[in-house]
């Protein structure tokens, strides 16, 4: 039979080894010649050789397929049983099933780890504890189903000593599957719209701790409020020279407001960051404290949260002296999108307030200058001056 002398040939599969391993080489080669040049562009070898092998392995299965099919039509033609499809799809299933499971099995044990760090806020481990719940009851569901489905089609495979029976309707049935799903959804989506409800209590509270961070491609700047704990207006239309956050300087309250490199936070104590765009979509990410939030050109939103966890508590915990919590962006907004990133250091309240005092202010002298403040204010003294002279 010629098909079983293809598949017998050591040359084809010689052959074939060969192509696999000549084409990885060459490819490999190629990603070295590339890196080096750093010229982008479509690596069209690559994508010929992966529709070749592509090609190659479909005329495979099909040879196979036809192979097989031949097998099946001798045996009819000398009388005897062709083989019998339904129990190897059966066993086909079965297996299906078991190294699906491991497999699942394995990602959980194995990746399972690798998701989230600690939370270090109030609100993220409620939503950890969502998390978990939400996986649980999907895992428990996803086991029950799969095992059933597999099984079933193993246990009830086509046999000419029965026939199948016959179930258009029950209502019983419809009731259960629809009863069920729609408790525990509720229960879901409550348990995670009183958990947003609390992060989005848009009422401002006294002692809250405001802070702006206003995203730009590519870098987060950080506004705080000064000695008077209370942000200035600001207004995009402002925006020009050194003033680049627009802040408006004829509100008294601006102009005692500091600017940082580092979002410095005290712990436990309620946060909200206030977060502007001024380009594109970007987007404020905080894994560690659960906090992710778009900042939207026009549209300003803001995140409440209480960090729990000092920068140098969580250094022990992860017993890594150089860790730092980090604020990134998580939206692609550009070519340096990945360079987005500010550390944000969780300190006790008196390091905090230390820290705060040294803070340099938004309102520079090139600054003053710029908007004529310095004259403004020069002007002001020496009408002053007069008005004290007439007096
Ligand atoms: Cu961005």
């Amino acid at each position: 039979m010629a098909f079983k002398k293809i598949i017998d040939s050591k040359k084809l599969l010689a052959s074939l080894a060969v192509f696999m391993l000549l084409g990885t080489n060459v490819l490999m080669a190629q990603t070295v010649t590339a890196d080096a040049a750093a010229k982008p562009g479509v690596n069209w070898l690559s994508v010929g050789y992966y529709v070749l092998l592509f090609v190659l392995i479909s005329i495979a299965i099909g040879v196979v397929g036809k192979i097989l099919r031949v097998y099946d039509l001798s045996q009819q033609i000398q009388g005897k049983k062709g083989t019998n499809w339904n129990n190897i799809m059966g066993t086909i299933c079965l297996i299906f099933m078991v190294v699906g499971l491991s497999a699942a099995f394995w990602d959980i044990t194995e990746q399972g780890s690798m998701t989230l760090p600690e939370a270090a806020s109030k609100h993220g481990v409620k939503i950890d504890a969502m998390f978990l719940t939400t996986t649980c009851i999907t895992l428990f569901v996803f086991v029950i189903t799969q095992i059933l489905l597999f099984s079933f089609l193993f246990r009830y495979k086509h046999s000419d000593k029965r026939r199948a029976y016959f179930l258009p309707h029950n209502n019983t049935i419809e009731k259960v599957w629809t009863i069920i799903p729609a408790i525990v959804l509720t229960v879901l989506v409550i348990f995670g719209f009183f958990t947003w409800q609390e992060v989005e209590n848009s009422s401002p509270v006294k002692g809250d701790i405001n802070i702006d961070v206003t995203g730009h491609q590519f870098a987060w700047e950080i506004r705080y409020a000064g000695p008077d704990g209370i942000l200035g207006k600001k207004d995009f239309r402002l925006t020009a020279g050194a003033n680049k956050l627009g802040i408006d300087f004829k509100d008294k309250n601006s102009m005692d407001d500091l600017q940082a490199d580092t979002l410095v936070l005290p712990v436990n104590k309620v946060i909200r960051l206030n977060i502007f765009a001024q380009d594109v979509i970007h987007s404020v990410y905080m894994p560690h404290f659960r906090v992710q939030q778009n900042a939207v050109p026009g549209l300003p939103t803001f995140f409440k949260f209480t960090p729990t966890i000092t920068t140098e508590e969580m250094r022990r915990k992860v017993d890594d002296p150089k860790f730092e919590y980090l604020l990134y962006c998580n939206k692609i907004c550009g070519s340096s999108h990945y360079n987005m990133q500010r550390v944000v250091r969780v300190v006790t309240e008196g390091e905090y307030n230390q820290w705060l005092a040294k803070q340099k202010p938004y309102l520079t002298p090139a600054l003053r200058t710029e908007l004529k403040l310095a004259a403004a204010d020069q002007k002001k003294s020496i009408t002053q001056n007069r008005l004290a002279l007439n007096n």
